[in-house]
């Protein structure tokens, strides 16, 4: 079968009238930025860019030298495309605007440059995780609340997985499509498209070393998850935790699974460790596009309305049923 570019992919998009030429734009410009970000980590220690940045971020997280480089290539290449409004990234306390010497766009772009920056120190796979959303009419100066909107406002979302392979997950709101980077080409190119996750699942993902801080429900969730055959699920469990969510999304679009990152009494301040903005909304678009379900334990996370430009949510997301069961189980546990 004639191979499918990403350029090809837009195009056919964009002539169904799913995407416009502007968000074409958008993604394919982010899409070239994910070569460069690949290019640069799988140079390793050869390319000097290992270890910490010696700054940290908005997180209060040390910033490694590859995080801050990701985010200079991303900002870089979005600002003279005047396809965007503005941009804001996991390793910036304020969005960024474009420079008054280009054109603004309508789109505004959230990402987080390099997700599980941690693992790179020890070459295991990281990310890059985007979402797109629309600069609210007539405004040109974007400031912080003019991101905060739900997940169902995303026009598009993707992640770039650095791994044995660099792969593209994109979703513009019909399905969820994977392309495999071709290095003698340059290209991304479709390897799957209308990606499905198994409704069940016998796969969790969840740090296990939090386990004496969660809540009640959660503690509960897991401890049937062990009891395999013995228990009320019948059915044995495996567990795979990466710490590099894009790995463990991209596992779980594959296979199926369920990814949790609940709230926990560590830092009751913090409603969990994963930021809703730049990572659980557009993984929920591409998860639920796929067919699978995405919460915080009591409801879509598509559906909340964003307070600040950084808050954290607690995660469960992958295989449909298995999602609900959680779900169901912080349902009735706050009632
Ligand atoms: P922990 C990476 O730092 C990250 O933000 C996600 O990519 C990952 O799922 C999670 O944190 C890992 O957290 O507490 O297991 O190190």
């Amino acid at each position: 079968m004639k191979q499918v570019s990403l350029a090809r992919f837009l195009i056919e998009a964009q002539r169904a009238g799913q995407i416009n030429a502007d968000l074409r734009l958008l993604i394919e410009i982010v899409a070239r930025a994910c070569k460069a970000i690949s290019h640069a980590v799988s140079k390793g220690e050869l390319g000097g860019v290992l270890g910490d940045a010696g700054t940290g971020n908005i997180q209060g997280e040390a910033q490694k030298k590859l995080d801050v480089l990701s985010n200079e290539i991303l900002i870089e290449a979005n600002e003279w495309g005047g396809h965007l409004a503005g941009c804001a990234s996991e390793e910036e306390e304020h969005p960024v605007p474009i420079p008054n010497a280009f054109p603004k766009g309508n789109y505004l772009l959230l990402f987080d440059p390099l997700d599980g920056s941690s693992n790179i120190d020890v070459n295991i796979s990281v990310g890059t995780i985007f979402s797109v959303l629309r600069c609210p009419e007539g405004v040109t100066e974007p400031t912080a609340e003019h991101y905060l909107q739900p997940g169902t406002a995303q026009l598009a979302a993707g992640y770039t997985v650095y791994g044995p392979s660099t792969m593209l997950v994109l979703t513009v709101g019909h399905g969820t499509h994977a392309f495999t980077l071709d290095r003698e080409l340059g290209s991304f190119i479709l390897t799957e498209r209308d990606m499905r996750i198994p409704e069940d699942t016998k796969e969790f993902a969840i740090n296990m070393s939090n386990m004496r801080h969660w809540y009640p429900p959660m503690r509960s969730y897991i401890e049937e998850l062990l009891a395999g055959k013995t228990g009320p699920r019948g059915k044995d469990f495996n567990m795979r935790w990466v710490a590099s969510m894009v790995a463990d999304v991209h596992r779980i679009l594959s296979r199926g699974g369920i990814f949790i990152y609940p709230r926990d009494t560590k830092d009751a301040s913090k409603p969990g460790k994963l930021r809703l903005m730049y990572e659980a909304n557009p993984m929920s678009f591409i998860v639920e596009q796929a067919g699978g379900a995405s919460t915080n334990g009591l409801q879509r996370i598509m559906e909340i309305q964003p307070e600040e430009l950084h808050q954290r949510v607690p995660v469960f997301l992958g295989s449909k049923n298995e999602v609900e069961v959680a779900t169901r189980y912080h349902r009735e546990a706050q009632r």
